[in-house]
C-alpha cells in the first residue's frame, strides 16, 4: 500500500435506502473504513462513468450540519484527495451546512461545473451520537462556496418575488420551523431577508449538531411547537387558540420536506400537492403545468386534479429518484414534463426546477397562493378545494423499529392474499382486493416490484384503501407504515384521523399487524 491507500474488504451492509444510507451514529464514528469505502465506491462508479480524454471531477460536499458532518466532511476531503486523478475540485458550503435541494440547484448550475454532490444527513431521522448519520449521493484543493446564490435563483426564476414582497410589507405573517436543520438558514434567508417577512416569523433556524434535541421531522407529531402556535391540536384538529399568522411551516433536517398549515387547519401534503396543481396558475412564472407526478402511498387526491385539467399523470414507488426520471425525460409520448409537479404523502413536494423535494418551494407555493387572494386563509383554500373536487381523508401510522422477521411475515401474509377471492362481505368495511404494487419506468422500462401491498375496501359504498409497507430509511429494525384513505364526495368537515380510525382497525386486523409485530400502538399518526 501506498501512502494514498488503505487495504479493505466490502461492507455487505452498505445497500443505499429509499433515499441514501443511514446507519447509527456509532457505526460511522467507531471505524472510519466505514465512511471511506463508501465514499471510494462512489468515486468508483463515477469515474467509470467517464470517459477516458474527460476532465477530473468537481464534487459538491455539504450537510445538514448534524453530529459527525464536521469530521466527517474532513474525512471525505482526504479520500478525496487521495483519489485526485479524479476528482480535481470539492465544493464546500461556508460552515459546511446546505439544504438537500440548494445542494440539487447548486450542481445542477452550469457555471459550478459540478457534476455530483456528497451530501452528510440522515434527512428527518434525528442526529447526535446516540442517533443517526448518513449520506446522501446526487448524481464534480476546496473552494467555499455561497450556498444561496444557484438555489435563490431557481426560486426567483420559479416565484414572483415581487408578489410576495409585496404580501410581506403589507403585514402578513408566515411562522417558519427550521427545526434547527440546514433549512432553517435557508428559511430565514429567503423568506426573511429576501422577501422581507419579520424576525418574529421564524423559529428554531439556528443548525444545530443534534437538531436541538427534536426529531426533524415535519409532522404533527414532531412538529408540536409549530402546530401549537397555529392553533392545532396532534390530530390535526382546531383548539380555538393560537397566535395570528396566515400560514405555518416546517421543514426537515436537510430542508427538503415541508409541513404546511393555516390557522386552525393542517393541510395534508396529498392535499397540498392538489391544491398546487389546481393553482398552478397562482404560483409559477414558469407557463402551464405538463405532468404531475405523486408517489403511490400518496392520496389519489391530486388524480383528479390532472385528469380534470388535461395533463399527464404518474404514480410512482415511494422515493424522489423516480420522479427525476420522469422530469428529465425531454420526450415521453410526444411530450415534455417541465413544468413538472411532484409530491410524496411523507410531507414531500417539489417541481423541476431540482432534481429534490423542496421544502422551501412549498412553503413558497402556499404563499403566492394566499397571496394572490390576500382575501382567503388557508382554511379558505382548502374548503374550496374540497367543495370542488370532493376530500380524501388521509392519515398514515408508522410503527419504528419494529423486528425485521415479524414485519416481513406480515408482508408475507398480505401477499398470500393477492389475487384471492375475498369474502370479507357485509358490514362497513368490505375489503374488495388486495394486490403488491409495481412500477415500469416509463422512460427506462425498468420493472420495480414489490413497492407495497395495497388493500382496497368499500366503506358505506365509498372507495377506500389501506397500503402496508416497509420504510427505506429506518437505520435499526424494520418500520412498518400503513397509510389510510377515503374519499368523500360529500362530508369535508370531519378529522382525518378520527374519519379513518374505523379503516384503520380493519386494517390492522387483517394484517395482524399485532400477532406479527407484536405492536398495540404506532409510534406517530400523522
Ligand atoms: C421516507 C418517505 C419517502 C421519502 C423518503 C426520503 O421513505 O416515506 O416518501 O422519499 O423517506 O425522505 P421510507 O422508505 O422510510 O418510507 V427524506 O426527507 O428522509 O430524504
Ligand atoms: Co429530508
Amino acid at each position: 500500500t501506498s501512502r494514498y491507500s488503505r487495504p479493505t474488504t466490502a461492507y455487505l451492509d452498505q445497500r443505499p435506502g429509499t433515499s441514501g444510507l443511514r446507519k447509527k451514529t456509532k457505526v460511522w464514528t467507531e471505524d472510519a473504513m466505514f465512511m471511506n469505502n463508501l465514499i471510494q465506491s462512489y468515486l468508483n462508479v463515477l469515474s467509470s462513468r467517464s470517459s477516458p480524454s474527460s476532465k477530473p471531477l468537481s464534487i459538491l460536499l455539504a450537510s445538514d450540519g448534524r453530529y459527525h458532518s464536521v469530521p466527517s466532511i474532513a474525512q471525505i476531503s482526504k479520500v478525496c484527495g487521495a483519489n485526485s486523478d479524479i476528482v480535481s475540485t470539492l465544493h464546500v458550503p461556508r460552515n459546511g451546512v446546505q439544504s438537500t435541494p440548494s445542494c440539487s440547484s447548486y450542481i445542477r448550475s452550469p457555471k459550478n461545473d459540478c457534476s455530483a454532490a456528497i451530501i452528510l444527513t440522515a434527512s428527518h431521522n434525528p442526529g447526535g451520537p446516540e442517533a443517526d448519520f448518513g449520506v446522501k449521493f446526487n448524481g464534480c484543493n476546496v473552494v467555499i462556496v455561497d450556498p444561496y446564490e444557484e438555489y435563490v435563483e431557481a426560486l426567483e426564476k420559479f416565484f414572483d418575488f415581487k408578489l410576495l414582497k409585496d404580501y410581506a410589507s403589507k403585514g402578513n405573517r408566515i411562522l417558519f420551523d427550521g427545526m434547527h436543520g440546514a433549512g432553517g438558514p435557508f428559511g430565514k434567508k429567503i423568506l426573511g431577508d429576501i422577501l422581507g417577512f419579520k424576525e418574529d416569523c421564524f423559529m428554531r433556524c439556528d443548525p444545530r449538531e443534534d437538531f436541538g434535541g427534536c426529531h426533524p421531522d415535519p409532522n404533527l407529531t414532531y412538529g408540536k411547537e409549530l402546530v401549537e402556535r397555529m392553533g392545532l391540536d396532534g390530530k390535526g384538529r382546531k383548539t380555538g387558540k393560537g397566535e395570528n399568522f396566515q400560514l405555518g411551516a416546517a421543514n426537515d433536517g436537510d430542508g427538503d420536506r415541508n409541513l404546511i398549515c393555516g390557522k386552525g387547519v393542517f393541510v395534508t401534503p396529498s392535499d397540498s400537492l392538489a391544491v398546487i396543481a389546481d393553482r398552478w396558475e397562482d404560483i409559477s412564472s414558469n407557463g402551464a403545468l405538463k405532468g404531475v407526478a405523486r408517489s403511490m402511498p400518496s392520496s389519489a387526491a391530486v388524480d383528479i386534479v390532472a385528469k380534470k385539467k388535461g395533463v399527464r399523470n404518474f404514480v410512482t414507488p415511494t422515493g424522489w429518484k423516480f420522479f427525476g426520471n420522469l422530469m428529465d425525460s425531454e420526450e415521453l409520448g410526444g411530450e415534455s414534463f417541465n413544468p413538472f409537479l411532484c409530491g410524496e404523502e411523507s410531507f414531500g413536494t417539489g417541481s423541476s426546477h431540482i432534481r429534490e423535494k423542496d421544502g422551501l418551494w412549498a412553503v413558497l407555493a402556499w404563499a403566492s397562493i394566499l397571496a394572490k387572494s390576500p382575501s382567503l386563509t388557508v382554511e379558505d383554500v382548502v374548503n374550496q378545494h374540497w367543495e370542488k373536487y370532493g376530500r380524501h381523508y388521509y392519515a398514515r401510522y408508522d410503527y419504528e423499529e419494529c423486528g425485521s422477521d415479524g414485519a416481513n411475515d406480515m408482508m408475507e401474509h398480505l401477499r398470500g392474499m393477492v389475487g384471492e377471492t375475498l369474502s370479507e362481505g357485509g358490514g362497513d368495511y368490505v375489503l374488495k382486493k388486495v394486490e403488491s404494487f409495481s412500477y415500469t419506468d416509463p422512460v427506462t422500462e425498468e420493472v420495480t416490484a414489490n413497492q407495497g401491498m395495497i388493500l382496497s375496501f368499500l366503506v358505506k359504498g365509498s372507495p377506500a384503501r389501506a397500503v402496508f409497507r416497509l420504510s427505506g430509511t429506518g437505520s435499526a429494525g424494520a418500520t412498518v407504515r400503513m397509510y389510510l384513505e377515503k374519499y368523500d364526495g360529500e362530508y369535508f368537515g370531519g378529522n382525518s384521523q378520527e374519519e379513518l380510525k374505523g379503516l384503520g382497525e380493519k386494517a390492522i386486523e387483517i394484517a395482524n399487524l399485532e400477532g406479527f409485530t407484536g405492536r398495540k400502538e404506532p409510534t406517530v399518526i400523522t
